[in-house]
């Protein structure tokens, strides 16, 4: 974001100083520049937070695999499944959700990292992140049934009732043909006119994209039409604050139970899931 350009900005004005009296003008002219562009860049921050910002309710919360490095999640007729990546790691699973249990799972190959996953009809989807390959599975029995191929890498994927919606790490959502993972079209992803980079878990939430972005306590609410920003929420209570946290351990996952409005949202390694209630953003 922002902000942490910002302070490299400044850390690297702290660098130049000791270079001695013959640079000091130079510096100055330096530190100007760096001023402008900082400022330049909050003003950019400001305006990408200019979007509304809803809040969260935690309504539950409940036990999670804290080894699940979890890149995909999904709740279909009341059944939760995740995915998880991590070389030698990944996998897919059919979790109960009051207690975290694992109650059917099936391993990828160590070669394969795992990725995003969507339900599709009878199936579940799975990406890999950087082999080309997707999975296709019998969602009953968790069986492998097909693979078909990813151009570039596989991060997030959700489904519109008629294509795959897929993420890649950029600003951009893409748009493929179920019936063999083909591109159809993609939208870039900006809120005014800032990209919204590191897309990662999605989940389609009443006609809306809703997004985890790597490294951010919040999701984002995108138009799948045209890619624009519509909101965000804010997530960034969840953890607790009397926990340490690992670098890694970053929100992601998102599956909405469709009955109650409700999300279910955790994290890479998070000992926890929480169900979530999204109050309606104040500017919304
Ligand atoms: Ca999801």
């Amino acid at each position: 974001m922002g902000w942490r350009t910002v302070g490299r900005w400044r850390s690297g004005l702290a660098l130049l100083r000791p270079l001695g009296g013959g640079v000091w003008l130079l510096t100055g002219l330096i530190a100007g520049l760096i001023t402008a562009f900082a400022t330049a860049v909050t003003a950019e921050a400001a305006r990408a937070f200019a979007a509304p910002v809803a809040s969260a309710q935690v309504v539950a919360r409940y036990p999670h695999d804290p080894d699940a490095f979890t890149q995909g999640l999904v709740l279909v007729d009341g059944v939760l499944y995740e995915g998880t990546g991590g070389y030698g790691e990944s996998s897919l699973r059919r979790v109960d959700l009051e207690t975290g249990r694992v109650l059917a799972r099936v391993d990828l190959p160590e070669r394969w990292f795992g990725e995003g996953i969507a339900d599709w009809r009878d199936e579940l989807i799975q990406l890999t992140w950087r082999a080309g390959v997707g999975l296709r599975y019998t969602r009953a029995t968790l069986e492998p049934r097909a693979r078909f191929a990813i151009q570039g890498e596989g991060w997030g994927l959700t489904h519109n009732g008629q294509q795959w919606i897929m993420s890649d790490g950029s600003a951009e959502l893409r748009f493929l043909d179920p019936t063999d993972g083909r591109e159809l079209r993609r939208v870039r992803v900006l809120d005014g006119n800032r990209p919204v980079r590191h897309l990662n878990e999605l989940e389609f939430v009443n006609g809306e994209v809703w997004a985890n972005v790597w490294y951010q306590d919040y999701l984002v609410r995108i138009d799948p039409a045209d890619g624009r920003v519509l909101g965000y929420v804010d997530l960034s209570h969840l953890w607790p604050e009397d926990q340490a946290r690992r670098h890694e351990q970053v929100l992601n996952g998102i599956a909405v139970e469709r009955e109650t409005g409700h999300l279910l949202v955790t994290g890479k390694r998070w000992p926890w899931l929480f169900r979530i209630e999204v109050a309606a953003a104040a500017s919304d």
